[in-house]
């Protein structure tokens, strides 16, 4: 059996990194067309690497919660008795990792790498970025970018997601309004299949009605419920 769970800043907001579309969320305090596009970081670099050094620094001192390590002990279960957990990330925080999560798809990216756009390099980054910072591969500046996907670039591994998404058995979206393309329409696609399709949400999401179950409240709580009753099986 395959499981296919989507996670969404829901299944990060106990760890204190907030969502983008909740009141006072990320997208209500700084506008994503003036911030995560590609124009945004070509016409103001300063302001778009500001905005993500506050990030990367918030998540450097964020812990992972009890639905980041439930989602751990679900890979390691399903794999003991040949199963497989896919797990996809909407997500730029390295918080599935950090829990013990070992394959961890981040579609739109990784907060803590930057990437070269003069030489194409990526690397890990943990310290602020700016466009005075060279590049320690190619020694150029002004090129290194954080290593996230905005608005109108192509998210990553899409071809394997596309074929996790038809050989899945459960599709689980955790976490998320189901507001960002492609990844809210992954559950419309896993329909289309015919798999079986969840909802782990603090409340129905505005597609609530795509999903076969719903299970809701707190991430850190109704995470680990769900992943005993999936092991118990
Ligand atoms: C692309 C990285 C094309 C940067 C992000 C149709 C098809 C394809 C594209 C589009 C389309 N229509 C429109 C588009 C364009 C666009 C798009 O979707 N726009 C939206 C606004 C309509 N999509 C794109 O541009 C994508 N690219 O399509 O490229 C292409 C094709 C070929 C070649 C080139 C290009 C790229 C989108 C990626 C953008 N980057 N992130 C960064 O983080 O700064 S998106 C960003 O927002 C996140 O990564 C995430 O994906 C999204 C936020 O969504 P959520 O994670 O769901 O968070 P949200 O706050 O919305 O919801 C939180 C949920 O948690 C809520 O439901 C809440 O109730 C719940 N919750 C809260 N607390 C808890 C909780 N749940 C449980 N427990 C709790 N405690």
């Amino acid at each position: 059996m395959t499981i296919f769970v989507l996670t969404g800043a829901g299944v990060s907001a106990e760890s204190g990194l907030g969502t983008f579309r909740d009141k006072d969320g990320l997208w209500s305090r700084f506008d994503p067309m003036k911030l995560a596009t590609p124009e945004a970081f070509a016409h103001s670099p300063d302001e778009v690497h500001a905005f993500y050094n506050m990030r990367r620094q918030n998540l450097l001192s964020a812990e992972p919660n009890a639905a980041h390590r439930a989602l751990a002990h679900l890979e390691v279960g399903l794999a003991e008795r040949g199963d497989r957990l896919f797990l996809c990330t909407q997500n730029i925080d390295d918080l599935h990792e950090r829990a013990g999560s070992q394959r961890v798809v981040h579609m739109h990216g990784e907060l803590l790498k930057a990437r070269c756009t003069a030489c194409g390099e990526t690397m890990p980054w943990r310290q602020d970025l700016g466009v005075e910072v060279p590049c320690p591969s190619c020694r150029r500046s002004g090129g290194l970018r954080p290593h996230v996907v905005w608005f109108g670039e192509m998210p990553l591994e899409m071809d394997a997601i596309d074929d996790a998404l038809r050989e899945a058995d459960l599709f689980v979206a955790i976490g998320t309004s189901g507001s960002v393309y492609p990844a809210a329409g992954f559950v419309s696609e896993a329909r289309r299949h015919g798999i079986r399709t969840w909802e782990i949400n603090l409340e129905p999401s505005d597609n609530a009605r795509q999903f076969d179950e719903g299970r809701y409240g707190p991430a850190s709580e109704a995470v680990p419920a769900w992943v005993e009753h999936i092991l118990m099986r």
